[in-house]
């Protein structure tokens, strides 16, 4: 560390000011003739525990050599340090991981130096300027080649560009990039995110011919009145525009009409065409759309769009933020497959070829600029905060700027965002006037300040649905302005974040989904998030997993809630996010078996269901008895028909039928096969849905020697406990249970005024009850063990009775439960706990599947024959918890090889399976998967009632139909040895 003179102005990463030296931003471009070099690969590099720790050498010397002996290694660029074996990387939510004292950082802080030498190729043209572009730097750059400083940067997800074509030699070329980690924009960025610094996007040395592109604005508008598209594309320098599939050859700044077929993210029609200026030709992907806020609502192209979307931070777990091409697609086919149709980049703008991906294969994107300041909400009103701080201003419109003109000629960019969660201040309004001034053809999007003074949208995130809906109806509590409150009165309504993703969750999409379609003004959502971001680690043993917050040695860290999306660190789907691609299926569909017809609606906004095939199917007790194709009108968005189903196919088969019907691509498109499922529906209208509990009386029960005889059971004669069933010993008989590994969301956020369920249900001690045995019971009509399940130092308990009958082969076991004193919590589960020998490995089951579902979870679950082993049961949130449990269920079969089957059969409703080698004790306590080590038992969980899951980790908790309370509880199994 140097010293500083105590006058001497701040370094400049912690000016407040985004950098100088670079150039003025322009347009992304997704192809041009002109030469480009790049500079992707191994560079050298070496860490410093402070900004000027090191002297500059390695940037201005001449005859510098990076050596190993001085702490100079290889590192992939792009790429996170943090990530290579260089320090660590850190996760904090809205706390700043450094004293908050703007623009000023601390002493230590990590810098890399990074230094790569090149050479330009062979037909590198002489001639023209060169430009040296960073696509993404985290936090602060200064940049030097062939060792004159070209200037500094901040600003971390935005490009920034340099001329250098006077400096470059034709071989050794030394680029010399001094990357700190904190900077005054870090002020600006603070996301909920890992702090990830490095040049982690790619690095490309453009060439600039004379009469080069040096930005254009691609203007394509809609009329949807006359179904023509309106070209206009703004060049300097002036050139010609080119698209020959329109027929179209026009001068820049020329405007053409021609018919076309418009842009939406369900039909991303792109015409390719070409800007040709006097030096170069760049590549137009052209959709022609038009957005506007009309009668309160959002519109493109005339209609309303409802916004099926999710929050995507960029993520991969063993490079980060330094996404690969493949990395991008796979997101964008797995949004389009699971029935997403909007973005919202969150909050920053992504790697542009993300946004071409989203043109070709047609997602709505809300670009956010790269804008967070979340910290500040911890000090009164927001003291200090940046946006409210006139010398960060600057900054802040920079970012806009950058923003705007690099993504601009995206179509499916329909939205621009200020950012998240910086409070309210001046410095947004600046960012809006200049977005609104340069691009007044799309809209503006703010949450955080809720008068929405710099927004066209009433936004809001985690909301619950009563308000939802009180703002569906533009009822909502009025804001004191009156001017302030008309706009935001008449402004379409957001959910730019909702559902909370984290663990197993959310519920109530279902309700959110509704809402949505029943008041034009809710324009849908954005579920939070896209991806957990748990990064691999092993154990000690070898064992894998996924790392969260505190497992990097961070002082200060907000443990798991780094891991809250739809998809695991690997980007397999979760549970929540086929959950929320059933809720938000493009077409309705709903089954009339006594009438025979299936009543379909097309949910999409735009494009008619000639997409499409319909199928339908007819099973019996998960068995397929006939099905076929299903004409189905080319229904127009919104429309809807009663469609006759065939006549319910004969069959002596026994058992529940059940009606399925199908709507699936019809053909391939970009972004899924023909045959990719995209709605379905179902109804039972079985003979027997649910067997009732049978009447005739069985054989009494009757003491032997070994203990209590019932038909094909032994119990244990001093406490009832059923010891054997036919050939099967039961290690652990079934008993009542109330207990579920808290689930995120039973645990709820740090900052919920609302009761916390998983903390009462703890307090009250609901994790460790106890069972007192009362009596036993012998009579005509069979077994009767009656007993107090209540936690120690608690009045509440649970008076249980079990009453066992015999029934031919099988046990029917009739479970009462009556709550005793002053319960005042809801309870997690009702139902029974018993344990079989390890080897039951394997689940055969009727009813719900093939995934988990819980009482506001469980639209994706078909009724149907499943089958899993114990092991694929589960389901691996990155921090343990309640997860697993298949609804629904009419029959279930456990095998082990060779010995008997266990069978148990629902009486009067179906009951919750989950079965699982550990104990929700066990899954309590581990805090990652790793911790989680088979018993000798396989611990099987018959359910009855589940408390909901609801979305409280972060957002409101299950809605209230979905509490479970405390009352008498009747329910019953059958239970066969076979
Ligand atoms: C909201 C943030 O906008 C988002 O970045 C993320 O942190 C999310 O919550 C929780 O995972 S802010 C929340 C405190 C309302």
């Amino acid at each position: 560390m140097r010293n500083r003179p105590e006058d001497a102005p701040l370094p400049y990463y912690e000016d407040f000011s985004p950098g100088h030296g670079d150039l003025p931003p322009r347009a992304w471009r997704p192809a041009s003739d002109a030469a480009r070099l790049s500079l992707d690969g191994t560079w050298d590099f070496r860490l410093s525990d402070t900004a000027e720790g090191a002297d500059t050498a390695f940037a201005t010397a001449e005859d510098f050599r990076p050596d190993a002996a001085a702490g100079w290694h290889p590192l992939a660029v792009p790429g996170h340090w943090v990530l290579q074996g260089h320090g660590a990387p850190a996760y904090t939510n809205v706390r700043y991981p450094f004293p908050v004292d703007p623009p000023r950082v601390p002493t230590e802080n990590p810098t890399g130096d990074h230094r790569r030498v090149f050479d330009l190729p062979e037909e590198w043209p002489e001639d023209g300027e060169s430009v040296l572009r960073f696509d993404g730097v985290e936090s602060c750059a200064r940049v030097w080649l062939n060792g004159r400083e070209l200037g500094v940067f901040q600003g971390s997800r935005l490009p920034h560009e340099f001329a250098v074509g006077g400096l470059l030699r034709r071989a050794g070329n030394v680029l010399a990039v001094r990357v700190h980690q904190w900077s005054a924009g870090s002020y600006l960025e603070d996301q909920d995110m890992w702090w990830l610094p490095g040049i982690f996007r790619e690095v490309n040395l453009l060439h600039r011919p004379a009469g080069a592109v040096e930005d254009h604005f691609v203007h394509a508008g809609f009329d949807h009145a006359t179904g023509e598209g309106v070209l206009r594309v703004e060049s300097s320098p002036a050139g010609r525009v080119l698209v020959p599939e329109l027929g179209l050859d026009l001068a820049t700044g020329e405007e053409a009409r021609v018919p076309v077929e418009p842009w939406t993210a369900e039909t991303p029609r792109l015409y390719t065409g070409e800007l040709v200026t006097e030096g170069e030709r760049v590549e137009l992907r052209i959709g022609f759309r038009t957005v506007a806020i009309e009668d309160g609502l959002f519109k493109v192209n005339g209609r309303r769009v409802l916004f099926r979307g999710v929050n995507r931070h960029e993520f991969h777990p063993e490079r980060g933020r330094a996404l690969d091409l493949a990395t991008m697609r796979e997101d964008v086919l797995l949004m389009k497959r699971n029935n997403i149709n909007a973005v919202r980049t969150s909050h920053y703008p992504p790697h542009p070829a993300f946004l071409q991906l989203c043109d070709e294969l047609g997602l709505w994107v809300v670009d956010e600029c790269d804008l967070e300041t979340h910290g500040f909400c911890d000090f009164e009103d927001w003291r200090g905060n940046p946006v409210a701080d006139e010398r960060f201003t600057p900054a802040l419109v920079d970012r806009a700027r950058r923003m705007v003109e690099r993504d601009k000629n995206h179509p499916s960019v329909v939205v621009w965002s200020l950012g998240n969660e910086c409070g309210a201040g001046e410095g947004l309004g600046a960012m809006s006037r200049w977005i609104r001034e340069r691009d007044p053809e799309r809209a503006v999007h703010y949450e955080n300040d809720h008068t929405s003074r710099d927004s066209d949208f009433y936004s809001r995130m985690y909301a619950p649905h009563a308000e939802v809906e009180l703002i569906g109806r533009r009822e909502e509590e009025a804001l004191e302005d009156p001017e302030l409150d008309a706009h935001r009165r008449s402004s379409p309504f957001l959910l730019c974040e909702y559902a909370h993703a984290m663990g197993n969750g959310p519920g109530g999409l279902a309700e959110y989904q509704r809402l949505f379609r029943e008041h034009e003004r809710c324009q849908g959502g954005f579920v939070w998030e896209w991806i957990d971001h748990g990064f691999p680690k092993t154990t000690a043993d070898g064992v894998p997993y996924f790392g969260y917050g505190g497992d990097f040695g961070e002082e200060l860290h907000d443990g798991s809630f780094v891991c809250d999306g739809l998809l695991f660190p690997d980007r397999t789907p979760s549970p929540g996010l086929l959950e929320y691609r059933k809720v938000i299926e493009p077409v309705l569909m709903e089954i009339d078996p006594v009438a025979g017809v299936v009543e379909v609606r097309n949910d999409q906004d735009f494009a008619d269901l000639g997409a499409f095939a319909f199928e339908w199917v007819y099973e019996v007790e998960g068995e397929s008895v006939a099905g076929g194709p299903l004409t189905v009108p080319p229904l127009g968005p919104g429309a809807s028909a009663r469609v006759e189903l065939p006549g319910r196919p004969g069959t002596d088969r026994p058992g529940t039928g059940v009606w399925t019907v199908r709507a699936a691509l019809a053909a391939d498109t970009a972004w899924a096969a023909r045959g990719h499922r995209v709605a379905w529906a179902q109804r039972a209208v079985g003979e027997r849905a649910v067997e009732p509990a049978p009447t005739t009386p069985g054989p009494a029960p009757r003491r032997t020697d070994e203990g209590i005889a019932l038909g094909p059971a032994l119990f244990d004669a001093r406490d009832g406990a059923l010891l054997r069933l036919g050939g099967l010993a039961v290690p652990h008989a079934p008993r009542l249970d109330v207990w579920r590994a808290p689930t995120d969301n039973d645990l709820g956020a740090s900052w919920q005024d609302d009761e916390r369920h998983a903390e009462v249900w703890r307090a009250l001690g609901l994790d460790r009850m106890r069972h007192r045995l009362d009596g036993v019971a012998l009579a005509d009509d069979g077994l009767t063990v009656r007993s107090r399940v209540a936690p120690a130092a608690a009045e509440v308990g649970l008076a249980t009775t079990y009453h066992w009958r015999a029934v031919g082969d099988e046990l029917l076991l009739t479970v009462t439960v009556q709550p005793e004193g002053p319960w005042r919590s809801t309870l997690p589960k009702v139902g029974l706990r018993l344990g079989l020998p390890a080897a039951y490995g394997t689940v055969t089951w009727f009813g719900g599947g093939p995934g988990e579902a819980y009482p506001d979870t469980r639209q994706a679950a078909a009724l149907g024959r499943h089958r899993a082993t114990v092991d694929a049961l589960q389901t691996p949130y990155v921090r343990p918890q309640e997860n697993g449990a298949r609804a629904d269920v009419r029959w279930a079969e456990l095998a082990a090889d060779g010995a008997p089957t266990l069978r148990v059969t629902a009486v009067d409703e179906p009951f919750t399976l989950t079965a699982r080698r550990w104990t929700p004790e066990h899954l309590d306590a581990a805090r990652h998967t790793s911790d989680l080590v088979p018993s000798e038992t396989v611990w099987v969980h018959l359910d009855h009632a589940h408390h909901g899951m609801g979305s409280q980790s972060c957002g409101p908790g299950p809605l209230p139909e979905y509490h479970l309370l405390p009352r008498e509880f009747r329910f019953a199994v059958r239970l066969a040895a076979r």
